[in-house]
């Protein structure tokens, strides 16, 4: 609980066994988390069989898709403020009490991976992705009068219940630029939206979306698309 709000984690996994478990473990040590939801993406690996052995609520989501893993954990979350993060290693679940403490001024609280100081050495935050993260986030800043935006594929980010039955059913993206469209759809809906920089450590497991240049890339030329769409339409 955090005051009289119940707090709801949203983790995707796909192929996550590695630390799926302590990713559950370390979140809810925060002491403030009430109930974490494992969505399992078709994994092909232990991950399920793990996440039962957590107290973590299990629900498997079959459409393929990071988008598709993120808007089935937003419906299935039961908690006033949902809290979407990555069961990877690359987020630290203290970082929820940073979210926690802006959501008392905003509805939605966007984690930022591009802040130096907190990129810690083996990350995948190299110049190249640290620049296009920022400039995909400048973008949605100034094409949808947006609050100063720093990333926009910050998995790690809180959503008041009252500001997601706003935009929950306008969510259509299920691949891996799924991030902007909920940031835009917020700004859209008039929502107060703000960034905090959270800590960005590196990854436990395969990556499956950055990785590679040609995932990388992919992805941000998506969000750009999808960005400009929503500017024209
Ligand atoms: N790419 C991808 N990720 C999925 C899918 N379903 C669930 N996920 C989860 O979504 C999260 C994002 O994928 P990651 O591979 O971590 O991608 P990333 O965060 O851009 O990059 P790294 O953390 O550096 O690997 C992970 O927790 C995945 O397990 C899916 O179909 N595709
Ligand atoms: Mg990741």
């Amino acid at each position: 609980m955090y005051g009289d709000k119940r707090v709801s984690v949203v983790l995707p996994a796909y192929n996550e066994e590695e630390h799926i478990r302590t990713a559950v473990e370390d979140f809810f040590a925060t002491g403030v988390v009430d109930e974490v939801v494992v969505v399992d993406n078709n994994s092909r690996d232990r991950t399920a069989e793990e996440a039962r052995n957590t107290s973590a609520r299990l629900v498997t989501e079959t459409a393929q898709g990071y988008g598709h893993a993120l808007r089935r954990g937003l419906r299935e979350a039961s908690g006033d403020l949902v809290i979407l993060a990555e069961p990877d290693g690359t987020f630290v679940g203290r970082d929820v009490l940073k979210l926690l403490a802006y959501s008392e001024d905003f509805d939605m609280v966007c984690g930022t991976r591009t802040t130096r100081e907190l990129i810690w050495q083996q990350a995948n935050m190299g110049w190249f992705l640290r620049i296009g993260n920022l400039v995909v986030a400048k973008l949605v800043q100034f094409l949808h009068d947006g609050p100063s935006l720093t990333d926009c594929g910050c998995t790690m980010r809180l959503i008041h219940r009252a500001a997601l039955v706003r935009i929950q059913d306008k969510l259509t993206v299920g691949a891996s630029h799924f991030l902007p469209e909920m940031v835009i759809l917020a700004l859209k809906s008039g929502l107060r939206v703000i960034e905090v920089p959270v800590n960005y450590r590196g990854r436990v497991g395969e990556s499956k979306i950055t990785g590679t240049l040609k995932g990388t890339l992919r992805t941000g030329f998506r969000m750009i698309g999808l960005i400009i769409r929503y500017r024209i339409s």
